[in-house]
C-alpha cells in the first residue's frame, strides 16, 4: 500500500489545548505521527511519497471562501491587533444571537469556529494545507488504479465544516478527497468514519447529497464531543435522505457490538454500491485513549481491517485522530495490515 505524508504537519504544534479548564499540551501533537511512521517502517511498510502543492481548487469545492480567507490570514490579524497568545475564540454566534460577520480577528475566530480547544498558531495554515495536500495524493495514487492508499495526514479533518474549523480539524481532508473522486469520474463514494468522534463536519457537508454516503460510528453525542450532532436519526435531508447513517455508542463499547455495528455500516455500504470508499481513519476508539471512552483492543484493530478488505472496493484511508500516544501506531498499521491480509 502507497502511503503519502508531508513533514509539514511539525508547522502545526500549538503549545495549548483548552481542556477541562486548564491548558494542557494538545492531544493532537506531531508526535503521533512519529509513532506511525515507526510502527510503519519496523513493518517494513515503506512505500512512501510526497504530496503535490495543494490544488485550491480542490478545497474550494468543499470550503467557503470565508473561512479559507480566515484561516490564511488570522494570523497576521491576531498579532496586528496586539494579542500575544495563540488563537483561541471566546465568542460564538449560537442561535438568538446574528449570523453577521464582524471585522475583529477575536470575534470572526469565533464565527469561523466550532469550539475553544483547537488552537491556532503562526504555521497552523501551512500544515492544514499540508495535510489536505497529502489525503489528495492518496487520492490520486487510488483514483489511478491501486486498490488502496493511506494519507498519513495531520491536522486531521473530519469536524471541520464547510464553513468552520473546530475539533484539532481545520480542512476536511476526507471530504476533500470524497469530492476529488466524484469529480475524476466516480458516480458514487461511501465515506466510513471510524474515528471515536462523529465527524460532524463530513456530515454537514454532505447531508444534502445522494453521491456520497456518510456512515459513522462513534461516541454517543450525550457524552461525547461534539455533541451538537451524530445522533441516529440524523439521516440525511432532501434527495440526501437515507444517505446518511450514524451509530452511536455508549461509554464503555467494546467490539462485540462496537463490530456488530460495523457490519451493519459495511452492508450498507455494499448495497449503495460505490466505486470508492474513504475510511476516515481514527484509532481513538482505544481502550487507553486518552480522551475518548471505547473499549478496542490492539487486536481488534487487525480485526476490522480485515473486515473492510471483504467490501473489495479500491479504498482510501484517510488519518483522522488517535491520542493513545504510544499506541496509535500500532492500531493504526494494525487496520492497514488486517485490510492487506484480508
Ligand atoms: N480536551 C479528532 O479526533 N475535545 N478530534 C477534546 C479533551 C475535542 C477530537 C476534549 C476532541 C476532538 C480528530
Ligand atoms: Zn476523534
Amino acid at each position: 500500500m502507497k502511503i503519502t505524508f508531508s513533514e509539514d504537519h511539525r508547522n502545526h504544534f500549538p503549545q495549548g489545548e483548552l481542556s477541562g479548564g486548564q491548558f494542557v499540551t494538545p492531544y493532537e501533537r506531531p508526535s503521533r505521527m512519529e509513532y506511525i511512521l515507526r510502527e510503519l517502517k519496523s513493518r517494513k511498510m515503506n512505500d512512501f511519497m510526497a504530496p503535490d502543492k495543494l490544488d485550491m481548487r480542490a478545497v474550494g469545492k468543499i470550503h467557503d471562501k470565508g473561512l479559507i480567507a480566515f484561516l490564511e490570514t488570522c494570523w497576521d490579524q491576531w498579532v496586528a491587533a496586539g494579542y500575544r497568545g495563540e488563537i483561541i475564540p471566546s465568542s460564538f454566534p449560537v442561535p438568538g444571537l446574528s449570523k453577521r460577520k464582524p471585522r475583529n480577528i477575536d470575534g470572526l475566530a469565533g464565527f469561523y469556529s466550532i469550539g475553544t480547544e483547537t488552537a491556532i498558531t503562526a504555521g497552523t495554515w501551512v500544515a492544514a494545507k499540508s495535510s489536505a495536500a497529502v489525503a489528495l495524493k492518496a487520492q490520486s495514487i487510488v483514483a489511478a488504479g491501486a486498490s488502496s492508499a493511506f494519507a498519513l495526514c495531520r491536522p486531521p479533518g473530519h469536524h471541520a465544516h464547510a464553513h468552520a474549523y473546530g475539533g484539532y480539524c481545520f480542512l476536511n481532508n476526507a471530504a476533500i478527497a470524497a469530492q476529488a473522486f466524484r469529480d475524476q469520474g466516480a458516480s458514487r463514494v461511501a465515506i466510513l468514519d471510524v474515528d471515536f468522534h462523529h465527524g460532524n463536519g463530513t456530515q454537514d457537508i454532505f447531508y444534502d447529497r445522494d453521491d456520497v454516503l456518510y456512515a459513522s460510528l462513534h461516541g454517543a453525542p450525550e457524552d461525547a464531543f461534539p455533541y451538537f450532532l451524530g445522533y441516529k436519526d440524523e439521516k440525511g435531508r432532501g434527495k440526501g435522505e437515507g444517505f446518511n447513517l450514524n451509530y452511536p455508542m455508549p461509554p464503555g463499547t467494546a467490539y462485540d457490538v462496537w463490530g456488530d455495528a460495523l457490519k451493519n455500516a459495511c452492508r450498507k455500504i455494499k448495497s449503495f454500491k460505490p466505486d470508492v470508499l474513504v475510511v476516515s481513519l481514527g484509532v481513538d476508539t482505544f481502550k487507553d485513549d486518552p480522551i475518548s471512552f471505547f473499549k478496542l483492543t490492539s487486536a481488534d484493530f487487525k480485526t476490522y481491517g480485515a473486515r473492510l478488505a471483504k467490501l473489495k472496493l479500491p479504498t482510501l484511508f484517510v488519518m483522522e485522530g488517535g491520542y493513545a500516544i504510544e499506541a496509535v501506531g500500532i492500531n493504526t498499521v494494525n487496520v492497514l495490515e488486517g485490510f492487506e491480509n484480508g
